[in-house]
């Protein structure tokens, strides 16, 4: 039938790019080696409490001493495209001055060992292991840190920009902001709504000063994007549809205002009066931050569903970034994020496939000239490793489901019109699941955290499949978690 998502045979087009993501400070681990500075992660992980069982990133997937190895399992797996982030520390230790060597060679052996394979190199400037230096002069509440990252850029951009095929600025700046400035759950743990707010502008003046910085510099022909989390929201009884533009506005529109329409929304300026008088945003900042980018990048994981709270009833609250005390949503802390219908992910993620096709059909709607990219879409299971006949495996028929799931709903979402360039699958491999340490896996391939042994799922087996034939492969129906999604 068609309402699960669960047509097998669904066709992709030849240029539609296959591949499959992780992050630097999530598998690389190495954090002293080569001039490699401290970042927030480094500090907020070795600070108690922070992260599930005091799990940090120092040793992660050891991807850093392992990178050959890695590159063969990708091009085993068939990838067509490799969605990494570069650690700023590795290449300014401080945020600032000259380019360390060591850590430019390093993302250049990553480049040209993708190249070699015939694998797509997707670069990202910033997936949220900012230099520990920059966080102490005050972070992303602070301009100067914007600047430094485009400074940052163009080091990039002068290394790298003749074999880079998409330049990302930024991963997901409302986890950066709301998660490390707001709620406290991420790196740097602050719990302070001026300052998310201040984050949020800063990040987006960041990613438009940094577009500028490459461009200067680049010579091939590569897109340029950003990567955002963009919040599918269903609004619940009669505050659903308040609720539901005040969740839109702190997580979608703060973002898709200013990069690509040229200005921030009236309506969120107000809700968020009492918490911040904006005086951050100057004169000249919207054409700075509107710079033309060629590509939209969409992480998708699940959906929310929304309503005000009355004041009086029990709180429902299944956000799960309130308990630290700080909020994410600063100036719209009234809104009630309901338990959301099953299945659920490991993460207690609701699996909602539709939500992807909604999310790229409205986009695509609001801005049909941009093409779009699925930068993230994945799930954490509780895997197990067996010993099979043709050695061990991983039977992890829940994620093979869910991603099936999520590759149709996207074709689906191209059939109604969306231009939708490539899909990148999180993650190459299990890694650390930042507060939720190494308890979380999302890989297609097992990590054993003792040999750092590398052991491809049936996913990835799955995966593979579907990248040599263009096709969705037929996929087991998971026992648990099959019903329920209507
Ligand atoms: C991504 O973050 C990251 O880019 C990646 O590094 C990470 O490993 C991966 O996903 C898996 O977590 O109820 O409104 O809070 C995703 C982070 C997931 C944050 C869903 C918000 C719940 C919505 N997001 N989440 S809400």
């Amino acid at each position: 039938g068609s309402a699960d998502y669960r047509d097998a045979g669904l066709a992709f087009g030849e240029d539609f790019l296959f591949g499959s993501a992780t992050a630097s400070y999530q598998i690389e681990g190495a954090v002293h080696d080569d001039g490699r500075g401290p970042s927030i992660w480094d500090t907020f992980s070795h600070t108690p409490g922070k992260v599930w069982n005091g799990d940090t990133g120092d040793r992660a997937c050891d991807h850093y001493h392992r990178l050959d190895e890695d590159l063969d399992l990708m091009q085993r797996l068939g990838l067509e495209a490799y969605r990494f982030s570069i650690a700023w520390p590795r290449i300014q230790p401080t945020g600032r001055g000259p380019a360390n060597e060591a850590g430019l060679a390093f993302y250049e052996r990553l480049v040209d060992g993708l190249i070699a394979r015939g694998i797509r190199p997707i670069a990202t400037l910033y997936h949220w292991d900012l230099p520990q230096a920059l966080e102490d002069e005050g972070g992303w509440a602070n301009r100067a840190t914007a600047e430094a990252f485009a400074d940052y850029a163009r080091i990039m951009g002068e290394r790298l920009g003749d074999r880079v095929a998409v330049w990302t600025t930024l991963n997901e700046p409302w986890c950066s902001a709301y998660l490390g400035y707001g709620s406290g759950a991420h790196a740097p743990g602050l719990m302070d709504g001026a300052k998310a707010l201040a984050a949020v502008h800063h990040l987006n003046l960041a990613h438009g000063l940094a577009v500028s910085a490459l461009r200067e510099v680049v010579t091939n022909d590569p897109g340029y994007s950003i990567t955002l989390n963009l919040h599918v929201i269903r609004p619940s009884g009669p505050t659903g549809q308040e609720a539901a533009r005040r969740i839109d506005g702190l997580a979608n529109r703060l973002f898709l205002g200013p990069l690509l329409d040229g200005e921030y929304p009236a309506d969120v300026i107000v809700d968020t009066a009492h918490v911040t008088d904006w005086a951050f945003v100057k004169p000249g900042d919207a054409e700075l931050i509107r710079q033309p980018i060629s590509l939209l990048g969409v992480n998708y994981y699940s959906t929310v569903t929304v309503r005000m709270w009355d004041g009086e009833s029990p709180r429902v609250n299944a956000d799960g970034h309130k308990d630290m005390g700080g909020t994410a949503w600063p100036g719209s802390e009234s809104v009630e994020f309901l338990e959301q219908p099953g299945p659920y992910t490991e993460m207690g993620w609701n699996i909602d496939p539709s939500g992807l096709e909604d999310l790229l059909v409205a986009l695509h709607e609001a801005y049909p000239e941009l093409p779009l990219m699925v930068t993230e879409n994945g799930a954490a299971f509780a895997d197990e490793l067996v010993e099979g006949p043709a050695g061990p495996a991983v039977h992890d028929v829940e994620r093979t489901d869910y991603l099936r799931r999520h590759f149709a709903a996207a074709h689906r979402a191209i059939e109604r019109g969306v231009d939708l360039r490539g899909y990148q699958v999180w993650s190459l491999m299990d890694n650390f699941e930042w507060g939720y340490g190494y308890s979380k896996r999302f890989g297609i391939v097992r990590v054993d955290y003792d040999t750092f042994e590398r052991t491809p799922k049936d996913s990835a087996l799955w995966y593979a499949e579907l990248i040599r034939t263009r096709r969705l492969p037929d996929a087991p129906v998971p026992e648990i978690g099959a019903e329920g999604s209507g």
